[in-house]
C-alpha cells in the first residue's frame, strides 16, 4: 500500500529495462485486456497503475500498433469514473459484433470491500466506430450487466469474449466456490440481458479461484486460427484458466458441446495444477484473441517482475507484455504450439551463423558477433545416441506432478554432470560466469525405456543479487527423439528470457537481474556438461533492434 502512489525511478540507469517488449514508459502494468483487430490497428489495453509501479490505481491503458510490434500509446481506454466501476476497472475482453462493431466486457469494482472487491461485470463500446483507433469508449447507464450471487461477491470476474451459436451470445466468467475453480456461463439475446445457465462451462474441484479464463476453438490440422465462434464436428476447445493460488496457468484440449453448452477436457489432458501450460515460467493472465487480417490466434501474456518492490519503485516500472505468439493444434492433438509472431523477426540484424560445433563434455563455447543482451538465437543439438541418457528416478513420481519438471532442474540445474544433457545456451552470462541464465536440455531414460526430456530455464545463477525471486522453472516436451534431435529458441531481452523448446512444444519464460552480465557486458555461449557429446547442427542467431516506437 506504501508504494501504491510513489513515483520514482527516472534518475535510475535502465539497465534491465527491455529493448523490444511492450513496455509503456513507466508504472505498473499486469493483465493483457481484450486485445483485437481493428480496421487496420492491433488494440492493446492492459491493467495499468498511473501513479505508480506496484499494482493499485487500476485502469485500462490503451496502445495501438500496425504490426505488435511498434506500439503507439493512446490515453486510457476504461478508467472508474461511474458506480459501477468506481473501484477499479480490471480485466476483460473484446468481442467484435455483426458490422464490425467492438465491444468491450470488463469486471467493474462497486466497492473495496470484501476483499479484493466487491464484482460486477459491465460492458463499454466505441463512441466513434469510424475511427480505427477507438480512441474513446462509452460506459452505458445500463450498467452493470451481470452482478454476483452473495457466495462469490468478490471472486466473480475477468469475462471472456463471448460466441454465438443457437441464437445466444455466451460469455464465461471466472469465479470459485470453497475451493472449487468455476467458470460460469452466461446467455444474451443482445448482449445486454445476461442470463446465468444453469450450470456452469465447466469447474473442477481443489483448483482454487480461476482468474482470466479463455476458451476458443483450434483446428483439427494446420496452423490457421478459428474466429471464436466457429463450431464443426472436428474442431477442438481450448480451455485455460489462471489459477490464482499458485500463479500458473494451465490448459486443456477438449470438446464443446453448443446444444448442452458444456465442455469436456480430452482424457489425454490433466485437468488440475499438473495440466499443460502455456509456459511453464513466468507468465499470467493471458489471453488469445483471432486476427482476422493473418487468419491465425495469437496469445498475449503477462510477466511479472522477480526483483522486490523496492527495487521496482527504484527503477519506476513492472511489468512487461511477452512477444505475441501464435498458438495452433500440435497434429498429435494433445496440446497446442506457439511460435513468436513473424513480424519480430523485422527486428533482426547482423546473423550470426554456426554449424556442426562439438560439444565435448565441459564445453563451453562462445557465440559473438551479436548484442548478447538483445538478441534472438535459434539452434538445433543433434546426438549421435540416446544411450547415456540418465536413469530418472523412480522415486521422483512420489513427488507432486505440478511441480516435478521444477524440482528436478532445481536439483540438478547445469552444475551436475549428466549422460544426454545437461546441454544448451547460457543466456545473459558475464565473462566469468559468475552469472548466467542458462536454457537447457537433460534427457532421462526411465525404468520401462521410455525417454523423458526436461527443459529447464534457471534463474538461480543469474545474479549476484541476493535479493531476486530466482526460480529454476522447468517443463517436459513431449517429443519423439528418432531423430535424435532437439531445437531452441531463445528471445533474450535484459531482463527477460523466452524460450521455446521443439517448435513451441514446451515454452518457458525467466525473468532475471544480472549485476554484470548487463548491455555490453553480457555474453552468449553453447554448453554441454553430459558425457555424449553434443553436435550443434546449425545456430542462427541476431541482435535485435528496438522498435521505432515504443509507447
Ligand atoms: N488481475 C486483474 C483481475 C484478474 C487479475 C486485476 C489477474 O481482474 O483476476 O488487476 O492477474
Amino acid at each position: 500500500m506504501n508504494y501504491q502512489s510513489s513515483n520514482s525511478g527516472t534518475s535510475v540507469k535502465q539497465v534491465h529495462r527491455t529493448g523490444y517488449h511492450f513496455q509503456p514508459k513507466q508504472n505498473w502494468i499486469n493483465d493483457p485486456n481484450a486485445p483485437m483487430y481493428y480496421k487496420g490497428y492491433y488494440h492493446l489495453f492492459y491493467q495499468y497503475n498511473p501513479k505508480g509501479a506496484v499494482w493499485g490505481n487500476i485502469v485500462w491503458a490503451h496502445s495501438v500498433s500496425k504490426d505488435m510490434i511498434n506500439w503507439i500509446p493512446l490515453e486510457p481506454a476504461i478508467v472508474p469514473s461511474k458506480p459501477f466501476d468506481k473501484y477499479g476497472c480490471w480485466s476483460g475482453s473484446a468481442t467484435i459484433l455483426p458490422g464490425n462493431k467492438p465491444v468491450i466486457l470488463y469486471t467493474g469494482i462497486i466497492d473495496n470491500k470484501p476483499a479484493p472487491g466487491y464484482q460486477v461485470q459491465n460492458y463499454a463500446i466505441p463512441a466513434n466506430y469510424s475511427d480505427p483507433l477507438l480512441r474513446e469508449w462509452i460506459k452505458p447507464d445500463d450498467n452493470p450487466i451481470v452482478k454476483p450471487t452473495y457466495e462469490n461477491v468478490s471472486s466473480f470476474r475477468d469475462p471472456t469474449t463471448a460466441w454465438f451459436n443457437n441464437g445466444h451470445w455466451k460469455m464465461i466468467i471466472g469465479s470459485k466456490h470453497k475451493q472449487r475453480g468455476i467458470a460460469y456461463l452466461y446467455r444474451s439475446r443482445d448482449f445486454r440481458k445476461w442470463t446465468k445457465a444453469k450450470h456452469t462451462l465447466h469447474d473442477k474441484p481443489n483448483t482454487g479461484m480461476w482468474e482470466c479464463p479463455d476458451f476458443f476453438p483450434v483446428s483439427p490440422r494446420g496452423s490457421n486460427g478459428l474466429e471464436t465462434s466457429v463450431l464443426g464436428r472436428k474442431i477442438k476447445h481450448v480451455f485455460k484458466v489462471s489459477l490464482d493460488l499458485t500463479r500458473f496457468e494451465y490448459y486443456t484440449i477438449g470438446t464443446y458441446n453448443p446444444i448442452t453448452d458444456k465442455y469436456y477436457p480430452d482424457k489425454t489432458s490433466v485437468d488440475g495444477w499438473a495440466g499443460l501450460r502455456y509456459d511453464y515460467g513466468n507468465f499470467y493472465a493471458s489471453k488469445t484473441f483471432f486476427d482476422p487480417a493473418q487468419n491465425r490466434r495469437i496469445l498475449w501474456g503477462w510477466a511479472n517482475e522477480s526483483s522486490t518492490s523496492f527495487e521496482d519503485v527504484t527503477k519506476g516500472w513492472a511489468g512487461i507484455q511477452l512477444i505475441p505468439r501464435m498458438v495452433w493444434l500440435d497434429p498429435s492433438g494433445k496440446q497446442l504450439l506457439q511460435w513468436p509472431i513473424r513480424e519480430l523477426e523485422k527486428l533482426r540484424r547482423d546473423r550470426v551463423h554456426l554449424s556442426s560445433v562439438k560439444l565435448s563434455k565441459g564445453d563451453v563455447v562462445e557465440v559473438k558477433g551479436i548484442t548478447a543482451a538483445q538478441a534472438d538465437v535459434e539452434v538445433v543439438f543433434k546426438f549421435s545416441s540416446l544411450d547415456e541418457a540418465e536413469k530418472f528416478d523412480p522415486e521422483w513420481s512420489k513427488l507432486p506432478s505440478e511441480n516435478l519438471a521444477m524440482e528436478i532442474c532445481g536439483m540438478k540445474g547445469t552444475t551436475k554432470e549428466g549422460g544426454l544433457g545437461p546441454f544448451g545456451l547460457l543466456t545473459l552470462a558475464s565473462n566469468k560466469l559468475q552469472e548466467y541464465t542458462p536454457v537447457f536440455f537433460r534427457v532421462f531414460k526411465t525404468l520401462d525405456k521410455k525417454y523423458k526430456v526436461l527443459m529447464c530455464s534457471d534463474a538461480k545463477p543469474s545474479s549476484l543479487n541476493q535479493n531476486e525471486y530466482k526460480p529454476s522453472f522447468a517443463g517436459f516436451v513431449d517429443v519423439d527423439l528418432a531423430e535424435k534431435k532437439l531445437s531452441l529458441r531463445s528471445l533474450i531481452d535484459h531482463s527477460v528470457v523466452e524460450s521455446f523448446g521443439e517448435g513451441g512444444k514446451t515454452v518457458i519464460t525467466s525473468r532475471v537481474y544480472p549485476t554484470l552480465a548487463v548491455a555490453g557486458d553480457a555474453h552468449l555461449y553453447l554448453f554441454n556438461n553430459g558425457t555424449q557429446t553434443i553436435t550443434v547442427e546449425k545456430l542462427n542467431a541476431w541482435s535485435m533492434n528496438k522498435p521505432r516506437y515504443m509507447n
